[in-house]
């Protein structure tokens, strides 16, 4: 038997296993397709993005390791790879970028000038592809930013440098949203914070309030730009104190009305953030999450299939969340090809969110209902290998992409055609 013809065999057998559990998968396949999936561009260049000058990345709290061959030098180069990467994942998405990624030309145009214009190769290749654009200032890996403070420093030029920065930024995610039809989310994510123990821990994030209240003074249509906040615990060279904590940021999401944004790597290593979500949505209007995997620590590395993800996915299907929730990865490994590390990590999020559609949710919910919980137990333990894969495997299809172990052939000879030819120049 051929290979389609054993995915649509398979398929049809899960269907009917599916349909006596009540789930209609094909339903299910027409839901998934909706959904999409922001895809960060900084995996594919390890955060460099194209400014010219030098700059330390870790002046701003976060590192990248690993030396992998055949990183994308150039905007052409990168969004090379990320059609690559996108050609790999089946349905329709979006590509998130930070301002870093700006097309300046010869020039050198200081962040706080940037405007939509230094966007317009990425709004065209983007509208050619159907995808949707989300944005992110950059506040790291600049001089403003070497002393470990930008919104909330204590030095007002620093503060107001910054503030400018993050007000083009907003005025670019607009306009993403209005050129492409696709609302944008721009996430304000700070690397502020004490290496050591600060006496006060109040004034930096008084001045955050500040910086940010002056940042969102213009009012934007939601229906083409959504702001949000992410939270962080602690970050390199910021350990002791983060100015920007889930507390803070939590409190101010809901004063201001704009989204929330978690980082899975961003809480204490035991800390899920799948509990948090039902309980912030009944108080918030949306949540973005950046989804990542923490090693030890917020390490960054690529989305695993694992029960982190798949109760964050669970949690956002049980409780119909899909279009208050937008779905971002953050991750940033160069220890591996880079398609890879995207497609793998892109894949597992739909493979979660496809395992929680197919959940048999009605049977359970009843079950929950009239206190039966020995049986909601056997039926949450036996939908644990439901053939998820078969379903998988046929949605792929259907969107003309690779099935699970077809794929990697694919980024194989890519790493062959293109990659490896970077190494040399
Ligand atoms: C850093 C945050 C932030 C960055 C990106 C590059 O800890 O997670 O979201 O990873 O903006
Ligand atoms: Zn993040």
């Amino acid at each position: 038997m051929n290979a389609e013809k054993r995915i649509e065999n398979a398929y049809l057998i899960a269907k009917e296993q599916f349909a006596e559990i009540g789930v209609d998968c094909d339903k299910v396949l027409k839901e998934i397709s909706k959904i999409r999936i922001s895809l960060h561009c900084w995996q594919g260049d390890d955060v460099a993005g194209f400014e010219k000058s030098g700059k330390n990345l870790s002046d701003g709290g976060i590192q990248v390791t690993g030396a992998y061959p055949g990183k994308a030098r150039n905007p052409e180069e990168l969004r090379q790879d990320l059609s690559k990467a996108l050609s790999l994942i089946p349905g329709k998405h979006k590509v998130n970028l930070h301002a870093i990624y700006a097309e300046c030309g010869a020039k050198t145009v200081e962040r706080d000038e940037l405007d939509v214009s230094h966007f317009a190769n990425w709004i065209s290749w983007a509208r050619k592809n159907s995808l949707g654009l989300d944005f992110n200032p950059t506040f790291f890996a600049h001089k403003l930013a070497s002393d470990g403070f930008t919104l909330s420093s204590g030095k007002k030029n620093v503060r107001e440098f910054w503030i400018r920065h993050a007000r083009q930024c907003r005025k670019i995610s607009n306009e993403f949203g209005k050129k492409l039809g696709v609302v944008s989310v721009n996430n304000i994510w700070i690397p502020d914070g004490y290496k050591d123990t600060p006496f006060s821990r109040l004034a930096p994030r008084q001045r955050l309030i500040e910086s940010l209240d002056a940042i969102l003074e213009e009012p934007m249509e939601k229906k083409y730009t959504l702001d949000a906040v992410e939270s962080k615990l602690f970050g390199i060279g910021s350990e002791s104190y983060v100015t920007g904590s889930h507390e803070f940021y939590l409190a101010y999401a809901l004063r201001k009305n704009i989204l929330l944004c978690l980082d899975t790597g961003h809480f204490h290593p035991t800390e899920t953030i799948s509990d948090k979500i039902s309980s912030l949505l009944l108080f918030l209007d949306g949540l973005l999450l950046h989804v990542s995997r923490g090693i030890r620590w917020d390490s960054d590395h690529v989305v695993a299939y694992t029960d982190d993800l798949r109760a964050i996915s669970e949690e956002i299907v049980r409780g119909s969340h899909l279009a208050q929730v937008h779905l971002g990865l953050d991750y940033f490994d160069a220890s591996i090809n880079r398609i890879a590390a995207w497609t793998v990590g892109a894949r597992n999020l739909l493979k979660s969110l496809l395992a929680a559609m197919l959940e048999p949710a009605k049977i359970i919910r009843q079950m929950e209902n009239e206190g039966n919980y020995t049986a909601r137990l056997a039926l949450l333990e036996d939908a644990k290998l439901a053939p998820v894969g078969a379903v998988w495997n046929f949605y792929c299809a259907t969107k003309n992409v690779p099935p699970d172990s077809a794929w990697m052939k694919e980024v194989e000879a890519y790493e062959k055609n293109v990659l490896s030819l970077r190494q040399s120049s």
